[in-house]
């Protein structure tokens, strides 16, 4: 079961700019004195918690992250430039250890907390600044501080964005196997989920999400029966659930009541968890009887918006993952709002 999301990056801050050394140089005056500048400062590599990153997927792609260099001083007393810092996105929530070491450097808690992780190297200072009374041609200057360089190995304890919820074998880990990297056991008994599964589904160009699988729910979980209802606490923090539903069993109980115990039984646990959105996902379309189940279903619940796929042939599953990602694009818009 995995519930950490892990990397592994390089950072560099910026080598600070060399001093320079120059002397005036004028008409008419034959011994102009220093006037090299300074060196500007290097670039530092500051991490930020950024709330629209949930995952770490970002940084499989490119391992190292540099800021940039000071600028060296220049005569007629010029400063360089500073280096520009470079800004690093990651999830609230992200632990940042030294590789080497170990040692927890930073620890990512609120949304917009910054922290440096890698400071710019100091500019070196110019000869200018090395005259004195005793020493009026100084030919040497200071050179830059080098940046500093650091292997980060950085945790997230991932936290889902979708709860998929629904009755035993309704094939909620047929699903995420299907949408993401995530292999728990399926098999056509109840209950073969016994533990929560977390799975990252990556979309192209889009920021990935993670979808919680979580055991079956039954008629009288909220009262212990089945596994009862201690997995929901995976799905409490969720942004909203996915209701999966059997649209092939018809011994079972047909979608309807599927619907309902489900519903039922959220409601006996929490209040909230009862009123987060959902969208209903019927699921086994590829069984013969499962589309007049289906539409049976949806004259029953006009109103209601319901989703039809086959996780085991794939049917509707990219489509249903474009929407989820649609919904949290949403709903996050909804957060941004005063
Ligand atoms: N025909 C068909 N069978 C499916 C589909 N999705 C899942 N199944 C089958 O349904 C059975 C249950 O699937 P699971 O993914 O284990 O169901 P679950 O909801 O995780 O079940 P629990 O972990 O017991 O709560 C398995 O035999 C799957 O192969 C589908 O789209 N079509
Ligand atoms: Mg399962």
């Amino acid at each position: 079961m995995k519930f950490i999301d892990e990397a592994t990056i390089v950072v560099q801050s910026g080598d600070g700019g060399p001093g320079c050394v120059s002397f005036r140089r004028e008409r008419f005056v034959p011994k102009g004195g220093p006037d090299g500048g300074s060196g500007g400062k290097g670039g530092s590599v500051i991490l930020r918690a950024a709330p629209n990153k949930r995952t770490l997927y970002h940084l499989h792609f490119k391992k190292e992250y540099k800021a940039a260099n000071g600028v060296p001083g220049q005569g007629r007393q010029k400063s360089g430039r500073a280096g520009a810092d470079l800004v690093l996105d990651l999830p609230v929530g992200t632990m940042v250890r030294d590789a080497e070491t170990g040692e927890l450097l930073h620890d990512l808690v609120t949304a917009e907390q910054t922290s440096v992780v890698a400071a710019g190297g100091r500019g070196g200072q110019g000869n200018t600044h090395f005259k004195s009374s005793t020493h009026r041609t100084p030919r040497f200057a200071q050179p830059g501080e080098p940046g500093q360089r650091l292997t980060l190995r950085l945790e997230l304890k991932l936290i889902a964005d979708v709860g998929l919820i629904g009755l035993p074998n309704a094939g909620k880990s047929t699903l995420i196997s299907a949408i993401s990297s995530a292999r728990p056991k399926i098999a056509d008994y109840p209950f073969t989920t016994l533990t929560p599964n977390l799975g990252v589904v990556a979309l192209a160009g889009a920021e990935p999400y993670v979808v919680a699988d979580i055991p079956g729910l039954i008629e009288g979980a909220h009262t212990g029966a089945g596994l009862g209802t201690r997995f929901l606490r995976h799905v409490e923090r969720t942004r909203f659930l996915v209701h999966l539903i059997d649209a092939g069993a018809l011994d079972a109980g047909n979608p309807l009541q599927a619907y309902t115990t489900v519903n039922r039984e959220l409601a006996g646990y929490s209040a909230a968890l009862a009123a987060k959105p959902q969208l209903v996902v019927l699921n086994k379309l590829d069984i013969t009887e499962a589309e007049a189940s289906a539409d049976a279903f949806c004259r029953a619940l006009s109103g209601v918006e319901v989703v039809r796929i086959s996780a085991a042939t794939g049917q509707g599953v990219q489509r249903l993952t474009h929407l989820l990602r649609q919904r949290l694009d949403l709903l996050d818009e909804a957060d941004d709002q005063p």
